[in-house]
């Protein structure tokens, strides 16, 4: 009774309405027993259950409704707590045109826009760094809300739970973490593996919970969420649960649980637990429970019946939401270069010119703060000058990468900076599983705009293998990011600022070797940046470069002119979307071919450009020699300048191109 009324007097949220929370439970129960059936009968393709996690939906009633919740793949109980709709979640199952996804993600990956639970990806622990984005967008912008973010326990073993948890720290953020910990990841069991297990994780920040508790969770959620808003900083809860099915449909857990455990565990299922005090504290009676599950039953196999009836998703459809419809504009931004900038005072001013007239642009990386202001001096001024908007980053490259979209989306334009792209291995998950995906998998309903700078590329000297590399052909593989790359300080300008205006992830990679370079704006080049430039007109052989290469193709066309060979320069400056239509236009022209990149060449972006330009009937008809792809072997480069001149390509092999392609 004590505890009662301190409980009530300490939350500020209304207490569990335990008999209906059964019922959810029940329901969220039915729906998993249902989907089970649905897959024996070869009535959907894949069921991911969350039977045993049903308590976990009592943190929706210690919650606010537009806290967001990043749940994962067993929170189906969470999403009804939370206001989904059984029958929207029975059209995720059937992956169904009106689904969560539009069919896209596997069922149970479950995503509401509407109720602020984010879009949950296949690759465990994805959510936890966007997470925590989200919850310091919450912090940066003096709102009180939190975040919940729920993660399995073998997913605890994820480098970027650590790093999540580490920046909520650092940070103090409004973040709850939910470990729902079923004691296995498949079939591995955790008890030997998991952070609180094997004492890595500090008591101070963690608490363990009964998870087949609603009360219990409640109780602990309250608590948690009342330090998360108070700025007292995250907390873990570590809820003690069972996952009473198999991993998925795809598995079959008596093969490495021992009928023991599967009994016991079956003993303590937390909805018989709870009807069992309800009936004991007389709150519900045998007949009204058996009526009830009846009737939910007869519920969920109608609404499933009338959601296998409606429309499946439309293979012509598969293609939309990769991008915003909206193409980058031109930035309104003139960065008149009076007098002669390099790339560094161009990309400075625009970031200034950013941080200054929107309060929503937040920079953030490694070394950018004053008195460095970055590594290349990038940054130089701009945290003394926007304090509240510049900020160093750990030296934790996945933090980079998963806290931009989750800041995406407490509504920041995040402009991020990774020191070196050569560095980007551990955002690589981050970039292309998160970032890349989310607005195709939730057909648009949540988006990433933000900007990624990563100085790149050779010709500098001395970088060795992992301060000389350009690596724009990953990325270009990876459908749902734009991939641009500057050769001016005037296009450095236009890109950054149009990337941040736009609606899209950006990646852009600044060629560091010209950093440095003063070089005047021809003013003659698109301000569009998805269109390329034609630096140069000429009639015999079309040149296509990017970033550090187009100046090398620039001096090789006027050392081949008095040769009488006229070539026509392309910087393509956006390699995802590509111009294709500009390169085009000038191959009917000229018939001849030359790409020249410093990127190495199997699977390389030169190489499927050769591809798609010669598939163009067109173009095919009118080829006068076999196109050629200049650029570095698939070799690493050395740092003894020898050795990277070795291999990166140059102004005398590009002339060697061009000339064979004279000839034939
Ligand atoms: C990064 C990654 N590696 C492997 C997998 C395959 N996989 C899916 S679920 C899972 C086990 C996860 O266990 P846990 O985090 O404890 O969650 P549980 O399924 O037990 O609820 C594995 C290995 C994956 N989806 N993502
Ligand atoms: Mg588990």
């Amino acid at each position: 009774m004590l505890a009662e009324l301190a409980r009530l007097e300490s939350s500020v949220t209304p207490l569990l309405p335990l008999k209906d929370y059964l019922y959810l439970m029940v329901l969220s129960r039915e729906a998993d027993q249902r989907e089970h059936i649905m897959f024996k009968q070869g009535r959907g393709k894949f069921h991911l259950p969350s039977a045993g996690h049903e308590a976990v939906g009592a943190i929706a009633y210690a919650i606010e409704s537009d806290d967001i919740v990043y749940p994962y793949y067993r929170d189906r109980a969470l999403m009804l707590a939370r206001g989904t709709k059984p029958y929207q979640l029975a059209l995720d199952y059937l992956a169904k045109k009106n689904s969560s996804s539009g069919g896209r993600q596997m069922s149970s990956h479950f995503s509401d826009h509407e109720h602020h639970m984010v879009s949950c990806a296949t690759p465990t622990g994805l959510q936890c760094l966007p997470s925590v984005g989200t919850a310091w967008g919450f912090k940066l912008a003096g709102k009180s809300n939190i975040v919940i973010c729920c993660i399995g326990d073998a997913a605890t073993r994820q480098g970027e739970f650590y790093e999540a948890l580490c920046f909520a720290l650092q940070e103090k953020l409004p973040i709850v973490f939910v470990v729902e910990d079923n004691g296995y990841g498949v079939s591995t069991a955790t008890n030997t593996m998991t952070p609180y297990n094997i004492l890595a994780l500090a008591k101070e920040h963690c608490k363990i919970i009964d998870g087949r508790d609603p009360e219990a969770i409640f109780d602990a959620t309250a608590i948690a969420v009342e330090k998360a808003r108070t700025n007292g900083g995250p907390t873990v809860l570590w809820l003690e649960l069972d996952r009473l099915m198999s991993h998925t449909s795809s598995d079959d857990q008596r093969i490495y649980r021992l009928q023991e455990e599967l009994l016991a565990m079956a003993a303590r299922d937390p909805i018989q637990r709870l009807y069992q005090k309800l009936v004991t504290d007389g709150q519900i009676t045998e007949n009204e429970w058996l009526s009830q599950c009846h009737d939910i039953k007869e519920n969920v196999r109608s609404l499933y019946e009338r959601a296998e009836l409606e429309e499946d998703p439309e293979a012509s459809e598969v293609k939309t939401h990769i991008f915003s419809d909206i193409p980058l504009i031109a930035s309104p931004f003139d960065l008149t270069i009076e007098k002669c900038w390099d790339m560094v005072d161009a990309v400075n001013a625009s970031l200034r010119h950013l941080l200054a007239t929107n309060h929503r642009v937040i920079l953030f990386g490694e070394d950018i703060e004053d008195p460095k202001g970055g590594v290349f001096g990038l940054t130089k001024k701009l945290s003394r000058d926007f304090p509240e908007q510049v900020f160093n980053s750990p030296l934790a490259e996945a933090t980079i990468g998963g806290i931009a979209p989750g800041l995406a989306l407490a509504g920041y334009m995040p402009i991020f900076e990774l020191q070196f792209i050569d560095f980007v291995g551990p955002a690589f998950n981050q970039l292309v599983n998160q970032i890349a995906t989310l607005r195709w998998r939730t057909m648009g309903r949540y988006k990433c705009p933000l900007v990624i700078l990563a100085p790149c590329g050779g010709y500098f000297g001395g970088g060795g293998p992992w301060h000389s590399q350009t690596n724009e052909s990953w990325f270009a593989h990876a459908p749902g990011l734009r991939v641009l790359m500057p050769s001016t300080p005037q296009d450095a300008a236009d890109l950054i600022c149009s990337a941040a205006m736009g609606d899209d992830p950006v990646l852009i990679l600044l060629p560091k070797n010209l950093f440095r370079k003063k070089i005047m704006s021809d003013h003659t080049h698109s301000l569009y940046p998805d269109h390329a430039n034609i630096c140069r007109f000429g009639n015999d052989i079309t040149v296509v470069a990017w970033g550090n290469c187009v100046d090398i193709a620039l001096s090789a066309a006027k050392e081949l002119e008095p040769e009488g060979i006229s070539a026509e320069i392309i910087d393509i400056r956006s390699i995802v979307p590509c111009d294709l239509r500009t390169i085009t236009h000038s191959l009917i022209k000229t018939g001849r071919l030359v790409i020249i990149q410093e990127d190495n060449r199997t699977c390389s972006f030169g190489q499927a450009l050769i591809s798609d330009l010669t598939a163009d009937n067109e173009v095919w008809k009118r080829l006068k020699s076999p196109p050629k792809l200049v650029c570095r072997d698939d070799v690493h480069i050395g740092f003894h300048f020898k050795l990277e001149k070795a291999v990166l390509p140059d102004k005398n092999m590009l002339i060697k191109s061009i000339k064979e392609s004279m000839v034939r």
